[in-house]
C-alpha cells in the first residue's frame, strides 16, 4: 500500500515535471518568437539587406570581366599567381597578367575547363612586363588556370577561375 502510494507520488510528480517542463518550453518558445517578431520592426532596414543579399552578391561579383593577376616566383622551386583565385563574368573577359619584376622567367595564363581541357593559353610574359590577356569563356563555372611553361604549375602556378552568369 505504502509502496503503490510512493510510486503514485513519484508518477505525479514525474508528470509534474513533464508538464512543467513542457510548460517551460511552451513559455520559452513565445519568448523566442516574441524576440524574433520584435526584432524586424527594431531593425527592418537590415532585415531588408540581409532580404536582399543572396540575390544583390552574384550581381555584384558578375559586374566585372576585368580581373587581374601578378606572376610571382620565389626562388628556383615555387612560382604562383597573386592572387590565385579569380571570378569574372562570362563571357568576354580580361585578365592584367603581370610578370613581376625581379622575377627570372617568363610565365603565362592558360585556362582549362572542368573536364581539363585547356581552353585558352597566352602569350609568354616577360619579367617586368605585363600583358592585358583576352580571352572568352562562355559557360559559368569553375576552372582552373595555370602557367603552361615547363614544371611551372608543378611549382605552384596554378589557381581557381570562378565564372558567373554575366
Ligand atoms: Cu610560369
Amino acid at each position: 500500500m505504502k509502496s503503490k502510494h510512493l510510486i503514485l507520488a513519484a508518477t505525479a510528480v514525474l508528470a509534474a515535471t513533464l508538464v512543467a517542463c513542457g510548460g517551460a518550453e511552451e513559455k520559452a518558445a513565445p519568448t523566442a518568437a516574441t524576440t524574433k517578431a520584435a526584432a524586424p520592426a527594431a531593425t527592418t532596414a537590415a532585415a531588408t539587406a540581409a532580404a536582399s543579399t543572396p540575390t544583390a552578391t552574384p550581381t555584384a561579383v558578375a559586374a566585372t570581366s576585368i580581373g587581374a593577376l601578378t606572376a610571382g616566383e620565389e626562388g628556383e622551386n615555387k612560382y604562383f599567381f597573386e592572387p590565385n583565385k579569380l571570378t569574372l563574368k562570362a563571357g568576354e573577359v580580361t585578365v592584367k597578367l603581370t610578370n613581376k619584376a625581379g622575377n627570372q622567367r617568363p610565365h603565362t595564363l592558360a585556362v582549362k575547363d572542368a573536364s581539363g581541357k585547356e581552353i585558352f593559353r597566352s602569350d609568354r610574359v616577360q619579367p617586368g612586363q605585363a600583358a592585358d590577356v583576352k580571352f572568352t569563356v562562355a559557360d559559368a563555372g569553375t576552372y582552373q588556370i595555370l602557367c603552361v611553361l615547363q614544371g611551372h604549375a608543378d611549382k605552384g602556378q596554378t589557381g581557381t577561375l570562378t565564372v558567373v552568369k554575366g
